[in-house]
This record gives structure tokens, C-alpha cells and sequence, in this order.
């Protein structure tokens, strides 16, 4: 067990840091981090985390992160951690899939690394020290699944200069490059097989044109420090790293080719926080840009008990890297969340008091669970109304009370389920209580209640909600049964398409669109509820070009037809799905003669491919 990140009271320490690579000597004074119950940043509020890693796969986007230990008063992490979404705001802990000891060789120092899909697989590069030279090195674990678990791919180091904070990144032509580097930078490039490389380990020149200038550090004339993290985007090679140690700021350089020359481009986060290092992470998802970071937010946070978080961000016209602050809030949510599939309870937007362990029923379960504390999550879409709450829990002791609240940890309190003692903390049980007042969507809280001491462990939860308010109402959603259900509003051919399926096998294309409202359709009058509020994700990508799509459905009342918008327009590609998501009301006067869902572009005619569309 560890110690519990028990909130505002948690001690402010003075701290002298002794490493070589970073050598300064700071006496910190710590921004005091008062969380807020809406707050979103940092991601993870169960245990200390760094140096976060995104990856999108499949929809899904994975946190990989390092693990601060509590009380540290140096870089001792000992494992890695994995956190993952759909909506950006509520993660589900994965728990730690690798660790040092899934490299025999290695000895201390789990740091920054990076994941990266190919061949089917995940492959984890990190910084470990190696036991039998005392220098820093590059480890690779492997695994199918991008939870884990991971095991050493190579059993021994991939490359060892005594340098850290790995990249991985494929070009378009395949060629995958390694980068990493502290105090130098270096790439080579790796093989197909991701576990080795061709040709010699490169030094990349750190010219100030490239890479900025510092002052007053004669051994260190530009600002690259570590932490790189390369990528590409149009005809642009982007390596955004960790500047001028320390504090650390956030730059970033361009390049017109993966291995350089670099140009130095400028501040993406300025100096702040009270973590003297950062690390950057971006990634794009769903027709957002994402810049993930570190910082010592938390209750007893510094720059050794550091925090990950995240910011939503659009590029420049000229694709330069906005400035971005860190906040509190983080990113919006895409989309909602849906309370009538089973949900995980380590599934959280932010909590108070609770932590996290692997359960017996496989996954995470929260546990550590005292009277007060809580769990939010965020954006919950209760539509119609839930009418029970069923979580799986567990108590080796005599249990408590789950209370089931909307919008705040003492709003309106729609349920509350009673948990008895169970005989032992993964002796799991199921209980059910009934809810009223849960309608439309609201950020829902789980306040625990009790005695004093550990009350119980939640495995999963679910709601269950009267008729009108749950389920797809969308015939064939996943286009595995092909056109089934599907029609064309406008002009085109519809047809199964068995060459891209965002899930399963198959999706649907629309192809000769004559005009930008032509789309993908389904009649649904007959299952529209008047004035319900209704959730839609749809995964959408072109055939052709960039074109903007969006949600809409039609309804048609008393002889006038109403267009509602179902979800924001959002950039849509060739070479990848982008899910169209949002909520929105629907209501009429009169009668219902005609409802129409349907996904049509803002501009031009280009096809359209279409899968795993929901309408709740
Ligand atoms: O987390 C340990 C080290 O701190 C990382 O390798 C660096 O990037 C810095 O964040």
C-alpha cells in the first residue's frame, strides 16, 4: 500500500537536489495547489506521476507515465504507469504493466520513455541504469496489448551512451527513428523489427540556430536539456523538448527532414509550476491537438512528486506551436460519458482520498476508501433517466454507504446504496439502489460514507435507466450487418466498405455525393423521444481530401423539417477515423412526421466512410 495523497494539509518540503545532470541547487518554494472539485488537471490524482507519454490506438488515447514515489527527494521511480480515455477528462488507470524489474539488467531509474505501435505490437522505450556499468541506458519492452504486461523484447540495453528520455518516431516512407539525449542528442535508425537499428548511433549538431541560445551556462550554449519527443505533421518535422534546466520551459525546433538540420522556433510552455523539470508529450484526437506536461500540482507536489496534466491546443495558421499555459481546468470533454455500460470505478475525472490496485476480477479496483472521500467523473449522460445503480464492491470490514450526487460532492443526491461487510477486500458482491432524479447529463459524484477506517472497494459500476433514456437507438451502428438499416440523404451510392472499419470488419461509404448536406442515413422517427436529450459519437473519415463533417439529424414535425446539430463539425481525413461526438435536445411541436439521422461535410463532395455511429 501507499501512503494516500491526503489533500490540503499535506506537508510543503525544502528541497536540495543532488544530481549530477541537473545540477542546481534549489530551496523550492512550492506553489500551494488548492484543488478545486471541478478541477481536471493534473490527470492523476491517486498517486504522483511524470514524464507523460500519449498514444493514440484505436480510438483510445494512452497515458504512459513514470511513477514519483511519495516523500522522494530524488528521481526514485522504480515502474511505469498506464492511463487511458475516450473523452480526455475521465481516465481509467491501468495500473503499472512494467516496471525496472522487467529488465533483469537494469538497477534504478525508471524514467521518461516513450510507446509506439508497429508490427501489431506496443514497443515501451525508457532510460534505466544499467547494473553491471552504473550508466544510464535504453531498454525496450514489448507487449501485444497497450495495457500490457510488458516484457524485455531484447533482454539487455538497445543503446547505451549514459544518456536518457528516449523518442520513438516513424516516418512516412516507415523508417523509424530513436531519438534521446542529456546533455547531447542523439537518433539512430531503428530497424523494422523496432528492437534494433542500422548504421551508427548519430550526434545531432546543438547549434543555438537550431536549438536556442542559453546564457550563463559556458558547458551548455543552447537551451535543449532533454526530454525530446519528435513527430511530424504536413511536411514538418517537429521535436519539442525540455529547455534550459532549471527551471525548465518547454521549446521547441522544426525541421524539413527527420534528421535534421533544426531551427529553433520558440517557447511552447514558459517556466511554471512548481516541478523544475517538464516533459512533453502531443498527440491529435479526434480533430484536437493535445500538449501533455508535468508539473507539481498536487498536495505535497515538487518537483520530485510530480503531476501529469494536459491542455487542448489549436496550431498556428503557419503551424507553429501556440503558447500554452498550464491550468486547472485541462482540455474539454469530447463528447460524454455513458452511465448505462458498465463503467470501471478507477475510471475518474478527479477524486478525494481514494487510491488504486490491481483487483482479483481483473483491471484496477479503487480502494484505500474513507468516510468524505469521492470520485467525479465528468460529463455523465443520464438522458432520459436512471432508475438504479449497481456497483460491484468488496469490505473486510462492516462496509458503508455509496452516495450517488450530481454536479458537486454535496449536490443533489439521487441514490444512495448501502455496502455491507463481504468477508474480505477482493470478496466481491454486487449491490443495486434505486435512483430518481438523475436526467440529462451532469458531472456525477460517488461520495463515500461511513465509519471510521477503510469502508469497502469498488470494482465497476453501472446505471440502469427507464426505457426511453438508454441503448443505441441507431439499427446496425457498427455496419457489420452492411447497409442494414442505412440510407442516403441526398444524392450518392451507399455501400459496405470492407477495406477500413474503425471496429470489426466492415463500415459504411457514401461515394457521388453531389452536394456537402449528401450523407450517410437512418430513418429514426419512430424511436425519437420528444424533448430527451441524446448523446452521438460517430468515427468518420474521408475518401478524399479534408472535409469538415458533422452529426445532424432532421425532424420533420406539423409539416416544417427543423435541422439540429448533433455533434460540432470537425476535420475529417484519409488516413485515420476522427469521431464526431456531442450532446444536444431534441423536441417538436406538433407531430412527428419524419427524423433523420445523418453525417453530412460543411463544404464540397468528397465520399465519405462512416462506422460505430450511436445515437442515446
Ligand atoms: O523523471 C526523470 C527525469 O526527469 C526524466 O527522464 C526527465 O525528462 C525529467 O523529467
Amino acid at each position: 500500500m501507499t501512503a494516500t495523497i491526503s489533500g490540503l494539509g499535506a506537508v510543503l518540503r525544502r528541497r536540495t537536489l543532488l544530481t549530477a545532470a541537473w545540477v542546481v541547487t534549489l530551496l523550492a518554494v512550492v506553489a500551494v495547489f488548492v484543488p478545486s472539485a471541478r478541477a481536471d488537471n493534473p490527470i492523476v490524482q491517486t498517486i504522483y506521476t511524470a514524464d507523460p507519454a500519449p498514444l493514440v490506438y484505436n480510438g483510445r488515447v494512452y497515458l504512459y507515465t513514470g511513477h514519483d514515489e511519495d516523500n522522494s527527494t530524488y528521481f526514485t521511480m522504480k515502474e511505469w504507469r498506464v492511463y487511458s480515455t475516450t473523452d480526455m477528462v475521465n481516465w481509467t488507470d491501468h495500473g503499472s504493466p512494467m516496471s525496472l524489474t522487467t529488465f533483469s539488467w537494469a538497477s534504478a531509474n525508471a524514467w521518461a520513455g516513450q510507446v509506439v505501435n508497429r508490427n501489431g505490437k506496443f514497443y515501451w522505450y525508457v532510460p534505466v541504469t544499467n547494473r553491471s556499468t552504473g550508466r544510464m541506458a535504453i531498454g525496450v519492452g514489448v507487449s501485444n496489448s497497450p495495457t500490457g504486461p510488458f516484457t524485455d523484447a531484447i533482454g539487455r540495453p538497445l543503446v547505451e551512451n549514459n544518456e536518457i528520455d528516449p523518442t520513438v518516431f516513424i516516418d512516412d516512407n516507415g523508417q523509424a527513428y530513436l531519438y534521446w539525449g542529456n546533455p547531447n542528442l542523439w537518433y539512430v535508425r531503428l530497424n523494422t523489427d523496432m528492437i534494433s537499428y542500422s548504421g551508427s548511433v548519430t550526434q545531432i549538431p546543438l547549434t543555438t540556430a537550431g536549438f536556442g541560445t542559453r546564457t550563463g551556462n559556458a558547458s551548455r550554449p543552447t537551451l535543449y536539456e532533454e526530454g525530446p519527443w519528435v513527430y511530424q505533421r504536413g511536411n514538418t518535422y517537429y521535436n519539442v523538448f525540455a529547455a534550459k534546466c532549471c527551471s525548465e520551459f518547454i521549446g521547441y525546433s522544426t525541421a524539413s527532414s527527420p534528421t535534421g538540420p533544426w531551427t529553433y522556433r520558440g517557447t511552447v510552455m514558459p517556466t511554471q509550476g512548481s516541478s523544475f523539470t517538464n516533459h512533453p508529450g502531443i498527440i491529435d484526437y479526434a480533430g484536437n491537438s493535445y500538449f501533455f506536461y508535468h508539473n507539481g500540482a498536487l498536495p505535497g507536489g515538487g518537483g520530485y512528486t510530480r503531476s501529469v496534466a494536459v491542455e487542448r491546443f489549436s496550431y498556428n495558421a503557419d503551424g507553429s506551436i501556440p503558447t500554452i499555459n498550464m491550468t486547472t481546468g485541462g482540455a474539454p470533454q469530447v463528447g460524454t460519458l455513458d452511465p448505462y455500460v458498465r463503467q470501471e470505478a478507477e475510471t475518474i475525472a478527479w477524486e478525494t482520498g481514494v487510491e488504486t490496485e490491481p483487483s482479483s476480477e481483473g483491471g484496477m479496483n479503487v480502494g484505500w476508501i474513507e468516510n468524505g472521500d469521492s470520485i467525479k467523473v465528468k460529463g455523465v449522460a443520464f438522458g432520459g433517466g436512471a432508475t438504479s445503480f449497481t456497483a460491484r464492491v468488496a469490505s473486510a470490514t462492516s462496509g458503508g454507504r455509496i452516495e450517488v450526487r450530481l454536479d458537486s460532492v454535496n449536490g443533489t443526491l439521487v441514490g444512495t446504496c448501502t455496502v455491507g461487510g463481504t468477508g474480505g477486500w477482493q470478496t466481491w458482491t454486487t449491490v443495486t439502489c434505486p435512483v430518481s432524479g438523475a436526467t440529462g447529463t451532469h458531472d456525477l459524484y460517488l461520495k463515500f460514507t461511513g465509519g471510521s477506517g477503510n469502508l469497502f472497494n469498488v470494482n465497476w459500476w453501472q446505471f440502469a435507466g427507464g426505457g426511453s433514456s438508454t441503448g443505441n437507438i441507431l439499427t446496425n451502428g457498427g455496419a457489420e450487418d452492411g447497409t442494414s438499416g442505412w440510407g442516403v440523404f441526398g444524392t450518392g451510392t451507399l455501400s459496405s466498405n470492407t477495406s477500413v472499419a474503425h471496429s470489426g470488419s466492415r463500415s459504411l461509404q457514401l461515394s457521388g455525393r453531389t452536394a456537402a448536406w449528401n450523407g450517410v442515413a437512418q430513418d429514426v422517427t419512430s424511436k425519437l423521444v420528444n424533448g430527451k436529450s441524446y448523446a452521438t459519437s460517430v468515427w468518420v473519415r474521408s475518401g478524399s481530401g479534408t472535409p469538415s463533417a458533422k452529426a445532424m439529424l432532421a425532424v420533420t414535425a406539423n409539416g416544417t423539417t427543423s435541422y439540429v446539430q448533433l455533434a460540432p463539425a470537425t476535420t475529417v481525413n484519409t488516413n485515420g477515423w476522427t469521431q464526431l461526438s456531442g450532446t444536444a435536445t431534441v423536441s417538436w411541436s406538433g407531430t412527428l412526421t419524419g427524423a433523420t439521422f445523418y453525417v453530412e461535410t460543411t463544404a464540397g463532395t468528397d465520399p465519405l466512410i462512416v462506422d460505430d455511429a450511436s445515437l442515446q
